[in-house]
């Protein structure tokens, strides 16, 4: 590769790692700022584990239920995000996986929603997937949240395992 073309990368991936996420690469202890959430009814799973760490999700419940997990971090009006994730199911079940990007107001009030690609978990991938969702922060957002949820959409049962890892907030 040409070296100015190589400098020009190395610029680029620097200007857009400038709103990361805590924990995106899921090597810390703890699951921690990431936060689990289930509709009712839902028992979900979600653990670190491997080396290096990933997180593995799962869930069990009724049609309709959903499970997963977020993470919230400062954002400003009028600003684009970028939200990728990696993603690799490796036990089929019921369901899809989606990625969300949420926005919030100061008083922690969703203000709107922009939804990223879904992916069926009734058959597991033999490489890693990259999903990624765009969206520019509303009037008032303050907050945004990066979100990973399994649904089960019309039937009762477990989801496929899905593994995440590589998650990151960038500024495209
Ligand atoms: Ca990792």
């Amino acid at each position: 590769m040409p070296k100015t073309i190589a400098v020009l990368m190395l610029v680029v991936a620097a200007a857009a790692a400038s709103a990361d996420l805590v924990n995106g690469d899921f090597e810390a202890p703890a699951l921690e700022p990431w936060v689990v959430f289930q509709s009712e009814g839902v028992t979900p799973r979600m653990e670190l584990t491997g080396q290096p760490q990933v997180l593995k999700m799962q869930a069990s419940g009724p049609a309709k239920g959903f499970a997963g997990v977020y993470q919230t971090q400062p954002a400003r009006a009028g600003q684009r995000y970028q939200f990728t994730v990696l993603t690799k199911v490796t036990e089929t079940g019921v369901g899809r996986g989606q990625i969300s990007l949420e926005w919030l107001s100061d008083d922690n009030r969703e203000i709107g929603r922009v939804w990223g690609p879904h992916w069926p978990l009734n058959e597991t991938d033999r490489v890693w997937q990259e999903h990624f969702v765009r969206g520019t922060a509303p009037e008032g957002a303050t907050q945004l949240r990066v979100v990973v949820t399994l649904f089960f959409d019309d039937e009762a049962g477990a989801t496929g395992v899905v593994l995440v890892d590589d998650a990151t907030l960038t500024k495209p």
